[in-house]
């Protein structure tokens, strides 16, 4: 745990909480995991979070706090950012408001070299941000209250595929099992974000009619072309199913789902299973991530920016190899 970091949060009074835009479980269950550790505390939080917030998140106590909208500057004595190191990554508002304050302080766990803030705690060995936090509220003896540990647990959850993935460490699974004595029910959180909605089981169907194996059977490739996003009132988020059913073809080592953007760009998601870094070839593209979970945004048309993805992934596989 990064003393510099917990001293700014034992310190402030009155904190701005930001995570990265288009917010995921952990993003989300971090930065309402935090406000309630340090309401509980007596101090003020205000949530702020670009995009949309998935609807399978709705449940998390306290979601109605998360605002599109941010303070006044001079209210904020203390902005963390969550899930992220750049501010850029919070989307524009944030990009713009960040740098102008005072105190920042920064948790998160994926890999690169953090730039801003005065107190900077980023450690690609935690699974999750929200793991983190609780490591970070046990260590400082805060009080863990259910709200808390349940948006914890969801962010923890989330990031570790319900503790399947590489990530899901014995680490994982202690904080994992602190904050179920704390209050958070693993069955009725699952129950919530994993419920299944018509929609996603007709989009992945779609992705699966167009799967692509190559590299003999170790690489997969799906896409989403614009239509079929509009035809099924689909969401970006939507799309983490599908994505996860191509990784999960036996035999296959890396997979990329591209999805296409309404601006004529091309977002591409990617997964491996371990072996290959799929972040390096994500930086390469100009995006980011994980090892094992990465995503970029390339140019279109969704043809040639297929193309690239797969000669990338082909190369990456042959030098895991
Ligand atoms: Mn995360």
């Amino acid at each position: 745990v990064s003393r510099a970091v917990r001293q700014e949060l034992e310190s402030a009074g009155r904190v701005l909480i930001v995570c990265h835009r288009d917010p995921d479980g952990d993003a989300l269950g971090s930065s309402l995991g935090l406000m309630h550790l340090l309401e509980a505390r007596g101090r003020q939080c205000w949530l702020f979070a670009d995009g949309a917030l998935p609807p399978e998140y709705g449940f998390l106590p306290g979601l109605e706090r998360v605002s599109g909208r941010l303070p006044a500057p001079e209210k904020i004595e203390l902005a963390v950012l969550l899930d992220c190191h750049e501010p850029r990554r919070a989307g524009p508002a944030a990009e713009e408001l960040l740098p102008r304050l005072a105190r920042a302080a920064v948790v998160d766990h994926h890999r690169g070299e953090p730039a801003f803030g005065q107190a900077v705690w980023v450690d690609p060995e935690f699974a999750a941000t929200s793991e983190m936090l609780a490591v970070l509220a046990a260590q400082a003896g805060w009080e863990l209250g259910p709200e808390a540990a349940a948006c914890l647990f969801t962010g923890l959850m989330t990031d570790t595929g319900s503790f399947r993935y590489a990530n899901a460490s014995p680490r994982a699974f202690r904080v994992a099992a602190e904050l179920v004595e704390a209050g958070a029910d693993p069955w009725a959180i699952s129950q919530e974000v994993y419920a299944t909605r018509p929609k996603r089981l007709k989009l992945l169907g779609r992705v699966l009619e167009n799967l692509e194996l190559a590299a003999g059977g170790r690489l997969a490739l799906g896409q989403v072309a614009l239509a079929d996003l509009a035809a099924l009132e689909a969401e970006p988020g939507d799309l983490e199913d599908a994505v996860e059913a191509l990784r999960g073809v036996p035999g296959v080592e890396t997979a990329a789902l591209l999805r296409e953007l309404d601006d004529g760009g091309v977002k591409v998601s990617l997964r491996s299973r371990g072996a290959t870094d799929v972040s390096a070839v994500a930086r390469a593209l100009g995006g980011g991530g994980h090892k094992s979970a990465a995503g970029a945004r390339l140019e279109g048309p969704l043809a040639a920016a297929r193309q690239r993805v797969a000669a990338m992934l082909a190369r990456a596989l042959e030098q895991a190899a």
